[in-house]
């Protein structure tokens, strides 16, 4: 009787271990962690909004919305925020650029050449002013824009992206989805909503590399012969 007891229980601990090893790479490892959750911000409505990425109640981005006469939306991180950059391009000179990126680019802790991380250089980011799309976002057009972005997460870097949708007159910025990497410092590609990001991703191999020489990745690689 207790030898049997004994086996259930066993049974019992067998099924939760096996439950328990299903959850493990997500909760233990990290992954990529999507949200749908879209929410808009409209001049015109006074709609300041706060987005926190991960939802553990620390706020880490600001979209501000002029209560003026003249109208902006602005992205906002650093301060009180865990905010910690958007990605933009080395050519991108201006302090406050945010810049559109393809779908797969790899955001994480190196960039692909020619990228750099906006750090809170700046206090705002305009993505919208007066009725334009401002030129601080790069490549942004009228309708669907992704972004990467990165933020703290208990004093460690997180990577993401972000899609939004712009449109003009009434001036509007709708965040339509996100996605981050749960684990620190792992690469996230742009439109990524499943699976595990890569560790080291871009330093080993940025997803243009397809198309550099090899010479060239040589070189960037360090490697000397
Ligand atoms: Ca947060
Ligand atoms: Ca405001």
């Amino acid at each position: 009787m207790q030898g049997k007891l004994n086996y259930k229980q066993k049974l019992g601990l067998g099924v939760s271990s096996i439950s328990a090893l299903y959850l493990l790479p997500t909760v233990v490892q990290g992954a990529v962690q999507s949200n749908t959750t879209s929410f808009t911000v409209t001049h015109g409505f006074g709609t300041d909004a706060e987005w926190d990425i991960d939802g553990d109640s620390n706020n880490d981005f600001f979209f501000d919305v002029s209560s003026s006469s003249y109208t902006y939306i602005d992205l906002i991180f650093g301060g009180t925020r865990n905010g910690r950059g958007v990605v933009r391009a080395n050519a991108d000179t201006r302090s406050g650029n945010i810049r559109v990126l393809a779908a797969n680019f790899s955001v994480g802790p190196t960039l692909a050449t020619g990228y750099n991380w906006a750090p809170g250089d700046r206090s705002y980011y305009t993505m919208i002013y007066n009725n334009i799309i401002d030129d601080h976002f790069k490549g942004a057009s009228i309708g669907a824009n992704y972004f990467g972005f990165r933020f703290d997460i208990g004093g460690n870097n997180h990577y993401g992206w972000a899609k939004v949708t712009l449109s003009l007159a009434p001036d509007t910025v709708v965040v339509n989805e996100w996605a981050y990497e749960s684990t620190p410092d792992v690469c996230i590609a742009v439109g990524q909503t499943t699976g595990n990001g890569v560790a080291g991703c871009n330093a080993a191999a940025p997803p243009i590399a397809a198309s550099v020489e090899s010479t060239t990745l040589l070189a960037l690689s360090g490697l000397s012969f």
